[in-house]
Order: C-alpha cells, then structure tokens, then sequence
C-alpha cells in the first residue's frame, strides 16, 4: 500500500516542493488547507492535481484531529506558519498562535489520535512528525557556522515562536516516545518563493527594470548575510529525516554565506544591470531587531542521511531571474494565483 503524508502548508513554497517529491517517491499526498475560498488552494491545484485537500487550521485544533483522522496518515509533515519576519512584530500574538502553539494543536492531534500515552515504548506503526524549525531560532549567533549543538538566541516574534515548537517536538518525543523530528532549515529558495522574501523581491526587481515596469527598487540592510540554498534540495532533507531509524534533529543549508548586497549584485548582473543605478535603500524596510549573519553547518545531515545540496547560489539566482523575466514578459502577475512555475 502506498504510504500517506499529510503535509500543512501546502499552498507555500516548501509544501508544493515537498508534495511533489512524495508523489514522485509513490506516496498518497493530502494537504491542509485553511479558508473558506483561498486562492492559494486553487494555484496549488492546478501544479499538483494529484494532491487531496482536507480542510483545517492551525489555529483550531479540533480541525486537525478530524484532518489526522480521516487522512490516518504514516507521516506529517508541519511546514504551515506565520513565515515571514517582518509580519511578526506586526501580529506577534498571530504568530505565537500559528507558528507557535499551531505546533502544540498539531502534535496533541498525532498523539491523540494515535493513543499516545506516557511512556509508550515502541514507536513502530506510529505516525512519523516533521516540524519546520529555522536558522532564525540561532539569532544573535553565539558560533559560526551553527549546528545541532548551537544555542538560540531568537532576534523576532517569529524567531521565538518557532524556537517554542522546536523544543515541544523534542518534548514529545522524549515525553511520549513519539517519532517526531525538527528540521532547522537555513534560508531557502526558488522560483516560488513569496514576492515579500528578499531573494524574490530583488529577481522580480531586476526582471521588473530590465523590462521597463519599473525604475528603481527599495530595500533595507544589504550587509545582512544568510546560507541561502534551493527550496527543492531541502525538501528531500524533510524527507529523509522521517525515513532515519531514529528521530532525530538536523541542520540543513549550504555552509556558504552571501550578502544581501552580493544577492543584488548577482540577479542584477543575471539581468544585465548595473544594480547600483537602481537600488535605493529605504531606513523604514530595516527590522527593529536584525539577525545579522547564518551560516550552517549541514555535517550531520551530510553523514547521517547521505543529504548533499545540489544547487549553487549563482544557479539558484539565475534561475530565479530567468523565472521572473519569462513570467513577466508573458503577462504574467506574481501576486496572482497562476503564477507559479
Ligand atoms: P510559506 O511559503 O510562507 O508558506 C506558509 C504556509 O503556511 C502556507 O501554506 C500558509 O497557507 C500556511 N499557513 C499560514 N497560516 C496557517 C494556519 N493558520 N493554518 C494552516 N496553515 C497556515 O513558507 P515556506 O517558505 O514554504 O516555509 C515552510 C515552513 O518552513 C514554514 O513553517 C517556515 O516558517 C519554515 N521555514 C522556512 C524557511 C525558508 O527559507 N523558506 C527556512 C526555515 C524554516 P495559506 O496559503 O492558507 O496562507
Ligand atoms: O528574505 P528575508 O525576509 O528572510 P529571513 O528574515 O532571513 O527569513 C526567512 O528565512 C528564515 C530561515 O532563516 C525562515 F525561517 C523564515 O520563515 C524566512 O523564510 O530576509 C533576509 C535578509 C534579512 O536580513 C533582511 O533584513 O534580507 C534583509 N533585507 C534587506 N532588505 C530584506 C530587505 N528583507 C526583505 N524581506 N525585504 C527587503 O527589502
């Protein structure tokens, strides 16, 4: 019988990537989905037709023990969060709520649903969890590169919210013996990645000038600097990471870091643009509390699950430029829901 994923956050960069991979590995895919008419839904569908929706939120947790009991899933995979930075200081409490506690709703929901008690013992049979921790839980970095071992010292609402599920994960696992595992993903990528991220914000950017749609483009803190790698190479880490004989934590990126400056530089030279003509740094897009630099160090993932990236960030930039230029030369609209490709 093929093995079944419930994957939240499906209609984000990580659940379209992710469901494909377990589709192309012979899974049955179902995905979360919140709302009552969300055009993010309707994208994701026309991408991945072979995808079943059930309805759900993290917010509700009597929604998702229905959703674990209909679709009796092998493993879960919680990629649905409030994800980006900026929105957390703004609707802090809302993030606490999905990003933070939505891990406790969704774990309470495996365990029930499951008859997990304390001091089960075996974990065969049991539903497998993955939970999308992130680099921003390392924050004021006390080490680099940072691994497993690295303290956190979260910068955002966002940062402490999710540093609150990485450690419910490893609670549940060593209160209840659950197969549940965090993944901590350094930045990642890809031509569907959302416009409010600074990779896409600066490839639509240079394909907007090099197509005349516009004339300059606004950005904050261009020294930050971050481990950025491809959405589809990480994808297959959540993957591996529940297929291990043993739960386990990793750490997930590239080892190399750039700049936001070296990134602008990058997608404008992919462009044919001279970046420093355009770009015009705006105070007001800088963050209350930044986090300067990530860089990981993915050794353990490298040996342990055999997981390598497969992506430069040359590549990764110029085919997010490319992305970006063929969409808008066909019309195309970034923030409307055919745009992915
Ligand atoms: P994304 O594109 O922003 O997707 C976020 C997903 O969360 C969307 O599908 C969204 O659904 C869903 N969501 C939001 N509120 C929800 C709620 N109340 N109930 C259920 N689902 C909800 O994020 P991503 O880049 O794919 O990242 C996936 C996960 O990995 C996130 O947890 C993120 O924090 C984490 N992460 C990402 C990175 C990265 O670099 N991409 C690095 C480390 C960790 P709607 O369409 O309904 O809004
Ligand atoms: O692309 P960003 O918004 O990503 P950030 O804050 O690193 O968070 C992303 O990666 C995390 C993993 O480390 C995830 F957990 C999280 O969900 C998300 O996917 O910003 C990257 C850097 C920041 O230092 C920011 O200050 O770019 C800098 N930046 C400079 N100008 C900008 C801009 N960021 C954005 N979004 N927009 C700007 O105009």
């Amino acid at each position: 019988m093929a093995r079944r994923a419930l994957i939240t956050g499906i209609t984000g960069q990580d659940g379209s990537y992710l469901a494909e991979h377990l589709l192309a590995q012979g899974y049955e895919v179902w995905g979360l989905a919140r709302g009552q008419a969300n055009p993010r839904v309707s994208r994701m569908r026309k991408l991945l037709a072979d995808v079943q929706v059930v309805r759900g939120d993290l917010l509700d947790q009597g929604s998702l023990i229905s959703a674990v009991e209909r679709v009796q899933p092998d493993e879960v995979y919680n990629l649905g969060a409030i994800s980006f930075v900026p929105m957390s200081w703004e609707q802090a409490e809302l993030t606490a709520e999905v990003t933070g506690m939505g891990v406790l709703r969704m774990l309470e929901a495996i365990r029930v649903c499951s008859g997990v008690s304390r001091g089960s013992s075996s974990r065969s049979g049991q539903i497998r969890f993955y939970q999308a921790s992130s680099s921003e839980m390392f924050g004021q970095v006390t080490e680099t590169p940072q691994n497993e071992r690295t303290g956190f010292h979260p910068r955002s609402p966002y940062g402490v919210a999710k540093a609150y599920g990485h450690f419910l994960t490893q609670n549940y696992r060593e209160s209840y013996g659950m197969y549940a595992v965090s993944g901590i993903l350094f930045n990642h990528e890809s031509p569907r990645r959302g416009a409010e991220f600074v990779t896409r914000k600066v490839t639509l950017g240079a394909a907007r000038i090099k197509l005349g749609l516009a004339t300059e483009l606004r950005l904050g803190n261009l020294e930050a600097r971050r481990d950025w790698g491809f959405a589809g190479d990480y994808v297959r880490a959540m993957h591996l990471m529940l297929q291990a004989a043993a739960p386990e934590d990793y750490v997930i990126g590239t080892g190399r870091m750039k700049s936001v400056r070296d990134l602008v530089e990058a997608a404008f030279t992919a462009a044919g643009l001279d970046w420093e003509q355009y770009v015009v740094l705006d105070q007001t897009l800088h963050r209350p509390a930044e986090v300067d630099l990530l860089c990981a160090d993915p050794k353990k993932a490298r040996v342990q699950l055999g997981w390598e990236p497969t992506v430069s960030f040359d590549d990764l930039v110029a085919m997010m430029v490319e992305s970006d230029l063929r969409l808008l030369s066909n019309g195309g609209d970034p923030d409307q829901d055919s745009s992915w490709p």
